[in-house]
């Protein structure tokens, strides 16, 4: 029977990011996708320019009614927009505690915008802590939540231990963003995984929602957290294959 996996998270018209990217992902990989929505974005290929925050109560609405009639076999979290989305979010990991649950720490669009505040950090943290199967933060938001410059591999293995610390769950830092050798850093808890892979010359909006649905749906396929995100890490390289341009950035064309 075919399986239900719900995303949280904002609406990017291009498609590219957000609700509309992870939708298309977990049907490549298999899965029915449901969306609850936390804000909508005003943006095109080349930017963000606003966005505005569906209140916690009109969040919390759309997911008791969604799941009063559809179950979801795993969640992923990507943009909240704002801490007032805590409560709403609070509720849906709580009841989210026998599926995997992985979450993207969108706190900044590559363009710049602000997309959470950045004040609402450590209140973030302590929402998700021991609640969530892995965090996927990139180089800028490791930093962010560690404190301190994240910008090569022997820094990403300290620093995903710190966070899985912090947490009390799995990190996954993504070194898309460094220089010459790409590498991923993953610690489950016990281990730390280097997940290598050649740079690729080409900037697509949304690898990190893709990567984190992707993440989500091998680990709802019960596969372990290393082969899961090793298998996510090959999808994207395939998907990065297919892309659509408008005058931005190039966009997921799967
Ligand atoms: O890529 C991060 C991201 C996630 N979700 C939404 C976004 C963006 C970046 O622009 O708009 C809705």
């Amino acid at each position: 029977m075919k399986k239900f996996l719900l995303t949280v998270a904002g609406f990017d018209p291009t498609s590219g990011a957000g609700t509309t990217l992870d939708l298309r992902v977990f049907r490549r990989f298999g899965y029915y996708g449901l969306a609850v929505l936390t804000s909508v974005t005003v943006q095109n290929s080349r930017r963000v320019y606003e966005y505005l925050d569906l209140p916690a109560e009109f969040i919390l609405k759309q997911y008791r009614k969604l799941t009063a009639d559809l179950r979801p076999d795993g969640l992923k979290l990507g943009m909240l927009g704002s801490q007032k989305a805590f409560p709403a979010i609070e509720e849906i990991l709580s009841a989210s505690r026998e599926i995997p649950v992985v979450v993207d720490p969108v706190f900044r669009s590559s363009s710049g915008c602000w997309l959470l505040e950045k004040e609402s950090l450590k209140d973030f943290l302590k929402l998700i802590k021991g609640k969530i199967n892995l965090l996927t933060p990139n180089l800028a938001e490791a930093s962010l939540i560690t404190g301190k410059r994240i910008d090569r591999p022997e820094k990403m293995v300290e620093a995903a231990r710190k966070i899985a610390e912090m947490i009390d769950g799995a990190c996954l830092i993504k070194g898309g963003h460094l220089r010459d050798q790409v590498v991923d850093v993953l610690y489950d808890g016990q281990k730390i995984y280097e997940i290598k892979k050649k740079k690729i010359p080409l900037e697509v909006h949304g690898t990190g929602c893709f990567f984190s649905s992707a993440i989500l749906c091998f680990l709802a396929r019960g596969e372990k957290l290393p082969s899961a995100c090793r298998e996510a890490s090959s999808a994207i390289k395939q998907a990065m294959k297919s892309t659509i341009r408008g005058k931005g950035r190039s966009l997921f064309a799967i």
